[in-house]
């Protein structure tokens, strides 16, 4: 793949959220995790526990197990993208129903403090600060996370929805 030729001198902060509900889904989480972490431009900082979340959206699916990581990177945010497609790819994802199963999603979430709004990208997640999926693990990891609205990760715990049903499995 190509990346943008300038690179900036620190590298930025930021989270990932990533879900698997078919196959092995840990196993599927654990692979990801490596191949992010072997990517040139990509420190690993932190990643969670896993977590096992009841299926969100209006798809009857299996349960996922969803965990968030924070890395440190060169790499700009449409590249950073596009790395976490290309995992999801190697993984084996096709994509056919929208909010459907999946072997692997990893997607975006925050980007240092910046807001980039691209056709194929919105950063921060617009969503995540209702998505008990997505807050508990980001919380665990990374409490100060800033979610764009001037709330962290941490202040939005405090009225998210469905917490209950988010059960830290190891
Ligand atoms: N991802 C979806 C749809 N629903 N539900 C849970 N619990 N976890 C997910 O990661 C998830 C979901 C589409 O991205
Ligand atoms: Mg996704
Ligand atoms: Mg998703």
């Amino acid at each position: 793949m190509t990346f943008s030729d300038t690179t900036p001198d620190a590298p930025t902060r930021c989270a990932l959220g990533l879900g698997s509900n078919l196959g092995d889904p840990r196993a599927n989480l654990d692979a990801a995790v490596r191949l992010l972490e072997e990517t040139t431009g990509i420190t690993l900082v932190a990643r969670s526990a896993n977590y096992r979340t009841p299926p969100w959206g209006p798809v009857p699916q299996d349960d996922y197990v969803n965990i968030c990581v924070v890395l440190d990177t060169y790499l700009s945010p449409q590249d950073l993208l596009q790395r976490c497609l290309g995992v999801e790819k190697e993984l084996g994802r096709v994509r056919d129903v929208r909010w459907g199963p999946r072997i692997i999603d990893v997607d975006l979430l925050i980007y240092g403090i910046r807001k980039v709004q691209e056709d194929n990208l919105d950063v921060p997640h617009p969503r995540m600060g209702d998505r008990a999926f997505v807050l508990i693990p980001l919380a665990e990891i990374w409490p100060d996370a800033p979610l764009g609205d001037g709330r962290t990760a941490l202040d939005a715990l405090a009225t998210c929805p469905d917490q209950d049903g988010v059960v830290r499995i190891d």
